[in-house]
């Protein structure tokens, strides 16, 4: 009989440390639907949490001291809570450390603690097991030292915050939140639709099986270089762009008003990265509309246009995404885009439930006639937040 995925971090935290775990918390990776690149454009997003997730055996120290382990790497970290500053430590460790050093940062009083993680959300897939590696941490300190910051969507929203702390000061990962929120806000059976200019969220009904639909995620196993930069960089023309117009953000600029916007900004290629951002916010308005309509089956078309948004005027696809959509597209799925920051990593595909076998083994046979590693394709549904396991 196998393990459950509890059971396994927790006996792997005893045989490293010695004694049992307080307990086992866990998050979810991330699928966006929808809403590329608007986090830190103010803009809307509409992510799912996934199936897969990150857990993590915890037990607090009376000193000050961190040890963090995990079953994906060898490396090993200690550290006391004193010398977690940016970019130490280095690795996975920033982002573990990052979240007790943002706690301490917003004010909270934190001790060590010893820490074994056992990822399930595949790595450098784009799905964000960054983020749930952070927000299953910050669960668990949450409730380890009495912090109340893993109760209800208000406090989620605060632990969200101290997490994207963690990761743009410590990890020096320039990224907008919608990872962090989508881990710790999102809802079983729901997209969740982030208002990321004031925080807000409204949960909408994502139910794929009422509709015969099953979402394909097509990992490429595409790591492009200098995914880093060209993401801080799309970053720097979303905000030259937003100071051109003399706005806080291209959220400001209303999808009817895109034409004058854009006549306003000088060089082609600043006017398409804003093209991109404002008419995939208008996107998201249209996908909620349809979803609350109960028109999920109507979606796809917004799916392929966010993904020739991305590919033609963010720049932000690769062949290896293009050809994943491409193929599920023509082999019967209803709408496919690439997904999270881009340059690699997954995209999704809406199918009918009785088609995803033959939408997948197009997409493998697509990867092998371009000599590309074979993709990993799995169907998701719409799962659970960060919580607390046993
Ligand atoms: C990555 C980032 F972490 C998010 O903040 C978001 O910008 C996303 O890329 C693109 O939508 O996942």
């Amino acid at each position: 009989m196998s393990l459950s995925c509890e059971t396994h971090v927790a006996q792997a935290f005893s045989e490293a440390f010695g004694p049992e775990p307080s307990g086992v918390w866990s998050a979810p990776g991330r699928v966006n639907l929808i809403g590329e690149h608007t986090d830190y454009n103010e803009g809307l997003c509409l992510p799912i949490a996934l199936p897969q997730r990150t857990y993590a055996a915890v037990a607090l120290r009376t000193d000050r001291r961190l040890r963090l382990r995990s079953l994906q790497s060898p490396t090993q970290y200690e550290i006391d809570l004193e010398d977690i500053r940016p970019g130490n430590p280095s690795g996975w460790g920033g982002y573990a450390a990052g979240v007790l050093w943002a706690l301490q940062d917003a004010g909270h009083q934190v001790r060590g603690l010893d820490l074994m993680l056992d990822g399930h959300v595949p790595l450098g897939a784009g799905l964000s097991s960054s983020a749930a590696l952070e927000c299953a941490v910050a669960a668990a300190v949450s409730d380890l030292m009495d912090l109340h910051l893993l109760g209800d969507d208000s406090a989620r929203a605060g632990l969200a915050a101290i997490c994207v702390n963690a990761e743009n000061t410590i990890a020096q990962a320039p990224t907008g939140g919608m990872d962090q929120s989508a881990a710790l806000r999102c809802q079983a059976g729901h997209g969740l639709l982030l208002d990321c200019r004031d925080g807000s969220v409204e949960q909408v009904p994502f139910d794929l099986s009422a509709d015969g639909l099953a979402l394909l995620v097509m990992d490429t196993r595409a790591e492009h270089q200098l995914v880093d930069v060209q993401y801080a960089q799309r970053r720097a023309s979303c905000e030259d762009a937003s100071q051109q117009l003399g706005l806080a953000s291209l959220r400001e600029v209303a999808f009817n008003d895109l034409d004058q916007a854009l006549d306003r900004l000088s060089g082609n290629r600043i006017r398409a990265r804003a093209r991109h951002v404002v008419t995939e916010i208008e996107r998201v308005r249209q996908m909620v509309a349809l979803l609350r309509a109960g028109r999920l089956p109507d979606v796809g078309s917004l799916l392929n246009a966010s993904h020739a948004s991305m590919r033609d005027d963010f720049e932000i696809s690769c062949t290896e995404l293009d050809v994943a959509v491409e193929a599920a597209t023509t082999h019967g799925a209803l709408g496919a885009r690439m997904t999270g920051g881009g340059f690699g990593g997954s995209a999704i595909a809406l199918v009918p439930a009785d088609s995803s076998a033959k939408v997948t083994s197009a997409v493998m046979d697509a990867f092998s006639d371009k000599g590309f590693a074979t993709p990993n394709c799995f169907a998701v549904t719409a799962e659970a937040p960060a919580r607390r396991d046993s």
